[in-house]
């Protein structure tokens, strides 16, 4: 929100950006303001006088449209403002003038000037015309108004190639994302057999380019309120949805409006709208669709999910070096800076978005693209930068396509860190797609202790997509940078992650418990006597499959798993929870002795059948006094990811939420309360791990290539290091104090020629 409040600050032309009223056509009688409202009150009573171009309006600097003959009540107020410009409509008919001239200038590309709906779906068919070997021209569905959502899919033929889709103008008056849609598209059909970059992405990835989502709002922009937003709903007293806000996943939440009148109103329900709707069904359409790019203006931002939370999203680790490299790509071309990050922290929470739906809904990784500029012109952008911003995000688009075509996934068995002293299993995955195929030899595991030097290369064994390496031990303290590398068969080098490293510690891990579940060990129902559930209560069983219930446990080489009650019975409902809730406890560890502490395990949990979530979440409760008292760690719904069925791992750091003492226990309870709806759940491989300080082992401290011999290679570590600040724990910095100097040499000629053990 304050970032976005920032970038606002010279913002000339938002006008009636975010203006929540309906639509004031004319601003020849309005001044464009920069207020600073310090406070909610504040800002409630300068709204009562003219409308935040914020869409999301809060305390701090912004820019206002105020009517002219408001200036006196506002000065009443006491508020510090400045006038930006006395008569706002001259401002946008200063843009519009440009445009035109841009227009109907002779022989420039069609790049140079926005465009109409006409203009640009004639020009998409022109596109068609000049390969039809390569375009189709897609019709995603039509508008309220009955107008055609059209698009392009680029695709060289041939089946099981990974898509990739770019949609623009959600937003209407967003002109510059409609005009790097089509970009987009005109550069993959026109560059195909040129450029063999693109020539690449064409061969080996399907491309979908919707330019322009909401046509009915986009020519509105043009006839009738250059700053219009949303969709052309009648809503009554006021008109449009924002369809950004329109889509079935996480809506309707803090990060969008119930109002009609307002920039970022939901609609009525999930896909109220058409043009949403439609869509939605058309993306369930695509086959094996990978990856998303919403794009919008204007910000300069990279924005991964989630939109609808500040939670965490699932797949963070493959998404931020991926949000990076396309960032990087974007302000390599000009120098324009953009910032990445998770849409929600970087930007402002918002729900019901469309990358939000591609991810969660349909697992390709959604992203969103905020493009120039950051305020100066705001969303009037001058026609002569449409060429660099889409090029620019053109460069962002095409890592993505990279991305998509093969993916090499690192999993670690202990994804917190590296157990100190033992060979590390590493599992790759590496998908290819279609015609892709791995070059022999070229999948390999690439490391380094610390952050400097060389990376040694250990090779990946086993058959596509499966390989996997074994990671040699490393010293407690220790910190390791690894990626994996494989050649595709085109020549395109391809990394995991994109750009840069994982970066994993070695720590000092002592596994308190590894329950698979298959034999008590001493968990406890109902540890509080408080469950009520009259069906459907927690019980160690082998899960018969019911459309809410898993059909086995979790372990691979295991049947047991706790579920709440494992039979399926004669309907979905029969054995599910009734009635109440039904919990269970672990064992009391004693975790006293460790600094941290790390719960997982697998978990299933349902509750959206019937088409709806129930209002019942699963909790995670943690106790350190034997469960005489609980604090909550984690509420999964109840609704959202993971309240859908399917087991997903989760991980607990429990001295978050309670000093460790020897009393440790985690408490698991799920609950049908009125109304009556089908709950199931079911938990699996249960593990606890405390995290202990290092030690070092004796005899070993100077060893710092781990061959377990201190000796001369050990010395010439040290020595090629000497002098130098380090990152504590790099080779050579055997005292771990972040220097490689006179007392790092002692500890290594105190061991010379020892052996470890
Ligand atoms: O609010 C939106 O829909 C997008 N910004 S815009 O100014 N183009 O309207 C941003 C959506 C990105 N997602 C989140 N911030 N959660
Ligand atoms: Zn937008």
């Amino acid at each position: 929100m304050q970032s976005r409040i920032n970038t606002a600050l010279f913002l000339i032309t938002a006008l009636a950006a975010c203006t929540a009223t309906a639509d004031p056509v004319n601003y020849t009688n309005y001044k464009l303001l920069r207020v600073e409202p310090t406070s909610q009150k504040e800002l409630l009573a300068i709204t009562q006088l003219g409308e935040s171009l914020e869409c999301q309006p809060g305390p701090g600097p912004q820019l206002f449209a105020m009517p002219a003959d408001a200036i006196p009540a506002l000065d009443d107020l006491n508020i510090k403002y400045e006038i930006r410009a006395d008569n706002l409509q001259t401002l946008i008919d200063a843009a519009r003038r440009e445009n035109d001239a841009a227009r109907t200038e002779r022989g420039t590309s069609f790049f140079t000037a926005y465009h109409t709906y006409d203009e640009i779906n004639a020009y998409m068919a022109s596109l068609v015309a000049l390969r039809p070997d390569l375009a189709t021209p897609i019709v995603v569905g039509a508008t309220l108004e009955g107008r055609q959502i059209r698009g392009l899919k680029i695709s060289s033929g041939g089946a099981n190639k990974p898509a990739v889709l770019i949609s623009a103008m959600q937003h209407a008056r967003e002109w510059v994302a409609g005009a790097t849609g089509t970009f987009v598209a005109d550069q993959l059909i026109r560059q195909e057999g040129i450029d063999p970059t693109i020539t690449s992405l064409v061969a080996n990835v399907d491309w979908y380019v919707v330019p322009m989502c909401n046509p009915d709002g986009y020519i509105y922009s043009w006839t009738t309120n250059r700053l219009w937003r949303k969709n052309r709903r009648n809503n009554g007293t006021s008109f449009g949805v924002d369809l950004n806000r329109n889509w079935a996943f996480g809506w309707g939440g803090a990060g969008s409006s119930g109002s009609g009148s307002e920039e970022t109103y939901r609609g009525p329900q999930p896909f109220s709208e058409p043009e949403s709707e439609t869509f939605s069904t058309f993306i369930a359409g695509i086959p094996n669709l990978k990856a998303h790019i919403d794009l919008h203006s204007y910000s300069q931002l990279v924005l991964s999910p989630w939109g609808w939370t500040e939670d965490t999203s699932p797949r963070r680790s493959e998404i931020a070096p991926l949000e990076l490299a396309m960032r990087n790509a974007i302000t390599g071309t000009f120098g324009t800076p953009y910032t990445a990050g998770p849409a929600a922290q970087t930007l402002y929470l918002a729900d019901g978005v469309m990358p939000d739906w591609t991810f969660g809904a349909r697992g390709a990784l959604g992203f969103t693209y905020e493009l120039r500029d950051t305020g100066v012109n705001g969303f009037e952008l001058p026609p002569a930068q449409i060429l660099p911003t889409a090029t620019e995000a053109f460069n962002g688009i095409k890592v993505l396509g990279q991305f998509a075509q093969l993916k090499l996934t690192v999993d670690l068995a202990e994804p917190s860190g590296l157990p100190e002293s033992e060979v590390v299993p590493v599992n790759v995955t590496i998908t290819p797609f279609n015609n892709y195929t791995i070059a022999p030899d070229s999948a390999k595991l690439l490391y380094r202790i610390g952050s400097v030097g060389a990376f040694a290369e250990v090779p990946l064994t086993g058959t596509a997509p499966n390989f996997s390496a074994s990671l040699p031990p490393f010293e407690c303290g220790q910190s390791i940078e690894i990626f994996a590398q494989a050649q595709a068969s085109d020549g395109t080098l391809v990394t995991d992650p994109p750009s840069g490293v994982v970066t994993l510690d070695v720590i000092n891990l002592d596994t308190i418990l590894d329950d698979a579940i298959e034999t008590d060990t001493g968990w406890v129902i109902n540890p509080s006597g408080t469950d009520t559930a009259t069906t459907g209560r927690w019980e160690r069983a082998d899960p018969t499959a019911t459309a809410a219930q898993p059909a086995d446990d979790h372990t691979t080489a295991g049947t047991i798993c706790w579920v709440t009650d494992g039979r399926a019975g004669a309907g979905i409902g029969t054995y599910d929870i009734d009635n109440g809730r039904t919990s269970i406890a672990t064992p009391v560890f004693d975790m006293s002795a460790y600094p941290a502490a790390t719960a997982s395990f697998w978990l299933w949990f349902d509750n959206d059948n019937n088409g709806t979530n129930t209002s019942d979440p699963f909790l995670i409760d943690v106790s350190n006094n034997a469960g005489a008292s609980w604090t909550n760690a984690r509420t999964i719904g109840p609704s959202g990811p993971g309240t859908g069925g399917g087991w997903l791992y989760y991980e607990i750091p429990v001295q978050n939420f309670v000093t460790l003492t020897n009393q440790i226990r985690l408490r698991f309870t799920v609950a049908d309360n009125t109304p009556a709806e089908i709950v199931e759940a079911a938990l699996d491989d249960f593990k606890i791990v405390g995290l202990a300080d290092c030690v070092p082992p004796p005899g070993c401290a100077g060893d710092t290539n781990a061959d377990s011999a201190v000796d001369g290679a050990d010395l010439s570590v040290l020595l090629s290091g000497f002098g130098s600040t380090v990152t504590p724990g790099s080779p050579g910095d055997l005292n771990n104090d972040g220097n490689i100097d006179g007392a790092d040499l002692s500890v290594l000629l105190s061991a010379f020629g020892s052996t470890c053990t």
